[in-house]
C-alpha cells in the first residue's frame, strides 16, 4: 500500500458526515464549541515589536542572526517589523475588533535582561505593563510566553543553550518576570516550541545562533527542558496565582513506505519530536531514542536531574501546521546517535499552502487524540495553528483569503472532533493576529488576519478571514 492509499484507508474509517434536513439542529450543535472556549490569536516577541534597540534593550541572537548577511530572505530583519513596540494600541484594537477571549504573545527577553542577568530594565517592563493593560481592556486574557526564541547574545556569548548554565538564567529571569507581572498576568508558558529553537538553531543552522553542531544540539536539548522545569518553579514561587505551561509543536508522523523499517522510523522521529520536550517534565525520562548507554553523556545528565527536571505543568500548548514523512537511514547521516532517520517536513500528498506547507487536518485530530495519552487531565490549548496565504490587497483594498478560511474552517473541525472525542482542549490561537517577521522567510509568508503594509506605513487591514474569524467567535462555532 502506497502513502496515498493509507491515508484513503484512514478517511474511510471516519464517521461519516451529518446529513441535511431534520439534522441541520444536530449538525448546529455538533460544530458549536464548548461554553468559555478561549478564542485567540498569537504574535511573538522578535516577530512583531520591532524597536530593536530602544530604552535598552540588549541584542538577542535573532537581531544577531538576521543582521548577517546571507541569513534571511531578502536581506530582511526584525529592526521594525510591525513596529508593535510602538502601535501596540492598533493591536489590541484589532484584539477588540476580532472579540478574542485569549491573546498570546511573548516577552522579549533582552528587552527585560538585556545581558540575560540581573535586574529588569524598567523601560522595557513598563511597555509590558501597557501592552498587558492594553489586552486587558481589549477583553482579552493575555497568554504570555517567557521565551519565543531571542536568546539575549549575551547568553550565546557563554555557549547558548548547550550551556547548562543557561537554565538557570531562564529560571532567574521567570522569578524577576513572575514578581513584577504576576498581578497582571496568571497564565504563563515558559518555552515556544523547544524543538525548533534547537533543532533549527544548533542542529540545522537555519535559525539563530545558526549552528550546526548535532552534538552540542544534543545538550541544548537538555537545557532546555530543565529550563522548563527551573522556570515552572520559579514562576509558581514569584506569582502565587501563576498557571504555568509549556508549548511544543507537535505532527503525525507519516512513514515515506509502508514498512516496518519506516514505520519504526517514523515512531522513534515521534519520540524524539513530539514527546522529547513534555515527557521529562511529566515522568522525569527522556522517551528512547539515544542509545542507552550513552544517553547520559550525550545530553550531559548529571545526577539529581531525574528530580530537577520535573515540572507537573498546569496546562500544554499545542502547535500545529502539517505532518512529516519520515524513513529510515540505518547511516545515522543527521549526526544524532540512534535516530537513524530522514525526515522532511509538509511533504505529504495533498495540496499546499503558499509556502508550501502540505494541508492536512486529519493529522490535527491524530495528533491531539496522541498526545492527550500523555497530558491525561491537564488543559490543553491550541496555541497555534493556522497558513502561509501571501494575497495583497485589491484596487478596493480587500484581501480576498479564502484559502486561509478553509484551512481554519477545516482544521478547526478537527479540533471539535477532538474536544469531542474527550481531549480537554479549551482554547484556539490562530497564528497570526497579523503578517509579521516569519523567522528566515522574512516578510516573503504572509499567516496573518491583519493585513500588514511592511513597505508602506505598516497599517493592519482586516482580511477576509479576520472577518470570518470575528463571526466564529460571536457565535462560538463554526456555523
Ligand atoms: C513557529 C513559531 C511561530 C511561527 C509560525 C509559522 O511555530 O515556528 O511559534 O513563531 O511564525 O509557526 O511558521
Amino acid at each position: 500500500m502506497d502513502r496515498r492509499q493509507l491515508l484513503l484507508a484512514s478517511a474511510a474509517a471516519l464517521p461519516a458526515a451529518a446529513g441535511p434536513g431534520p439534522a441541520a439542529a444536530k449538525t448546529q450543535a455538533h460544530r458549536a464549541f464548548p461554553p468559555g472556549f478561549l478564542w485567540g490569536a498569537a504574535t511573538a516577541a522578535y516577530q512583531v515589536e520591532g524597536g530593536w534597540r530602544d530604552d535598552g534593550k540588549g541584542p538577542s541572537i535573532w537581531d544577531s542572526f538576521a543582521h548577517t548577511p546571507g541569513r534571511i530572505a531578502e536581506g530582511a530583519t526584525g529592526d521594525v517589523a510591525c513596529d508593535s513596540y510602538h502601535r501596540y494600541r492598533e493591536d489590541a484594537a484589532l484584539i477588540r475588533r476580532l472579540g478574542l477571549k485569549s491573546y498570546r504573545y511573548s516577552l522579549s527577553w533582552p528587552r527585560l535582561q538585556p545581558d540575560g542577568r540581573g535586574p529588569l530594565n524598567d523601560k522595557g517592563l513598563d511597555y509590558y505593563k501597557r501592552l498587558t493593560d492594553a489586552v486587558l481592556a481589549a477583553g482579552a486574557r493575555p497568554s504570555v510566553t517567557l521565551y519565543h526564541w531571542d536568546l539575549p547574545q549575551a547568553l550565546e556569548d557563554q555557549g547558548g543553550w548547550p550551556n547548562r548554565d543557561t537554565a538557570a538564567r531562564l529560571a532567574e529571569y521567570a522569578g524577576l518576570v513572575g514578581a513584577a507581572l504576576g498581578d497582571r498576568i496568571d497564565h504563563w508558558a515558559v518555552l515556544n516550541e523547544p524543538k525548533t529553537f534547537t533543532h533549527l538553531g544548533y542542529w540545522q543552522g537555519a535559525h539563530a545562533p545558526g549552528r550546526k553542531e548535532p552534538l552540542a544540539f544534543l545538550k541544548a536539548t537538555h537545557t532546555a527542558n530543565l529550563g522548563l522545569a527551573m522556570g515552572y518553579r520559579a514562576l509558581k514561587a514569584a506569582s502565587g496565582r501563576a498557571r504555568v505551561g509549556t508549548v511544543c509543536d507537535v505532527a503525525p508522523m507519516l512513514p515515506r513506505k509502508d514498512t516496518p523499517a519506516d514505520r519504526a522510523a517514523a515512531a522513534r522521529y515521534a519520540r524524539f519530536l513530539n514527546r522529547w520536550f513534555l515527557e521529562p517534565a511529566l515522568t522525569g525520562a527522556y522517551p528512547r531514542v539515544l542509545p542507552p548507554d550513552r544517553e547520559k553523556a550525550l545530553l550531559g545528565w548529571r545526577d539529581g536531574d531525574e528530580t530537577l527536571i520535573r515540572a507537573d505543568l498546569d496546562h500544554v500548548g499545542l502547535n500545529y501546521y502539517t505532518s512529516w514523512t519520515v524513513a529510515d537511514d540505518p547511516s545515522g547521516s543527521n549526526g544524532v546517535p540512534g535516530l537513524n532517520t530522514l525526515a522532511d517536513w509538509g511533504t505529504g500528498p495533498h495540496a499546499k499552502t503558499d509556502n508550501g506547507w502540505d494541508i492536512y487536518p486529519q493529522g490535527f485530530y491524530d495528533i491531539l487524540v496522541d498526545m492527550h495519552g500523555l497530558t491525561g487531565a491537564r488543559p490543553i490549548e491550541i496555541t497555534e495553528n493556522g497558513a502561509s496565504y501571501n494575497m495583497r490587497p485589491d484596487a478596493g483594498h480587500h484581501i480576498h483569503d479564502s484559502p486561509r478560511i478553509d484551512y481554519l474552517r477545516n482544521h478547526l473541525g478537527e479540533v471539535r472532533r477532538a474536544i469531542a472525542a474527550g481531549v480537554p482542549i479549551k482554547g484556539f490561537h490562530c497564528w497570526s493576529l497579523m503578517d509579521n517577521f516569519e523567522w528566515a522567510a522574512g516578510y516573503t509568508q504572509r499567516f496573518g488576519l491583519a493585513y500588514v503594509d511592511f513597505k508602506g506605513d505598516l497599517s493592519r487591514t482586516p482580511k477576509d478571514s479576520f472577518l470570518w474569524y470575528r463571526d466564529v467567535i460571536a457565535r462560538n462555532g463554526l456555523g
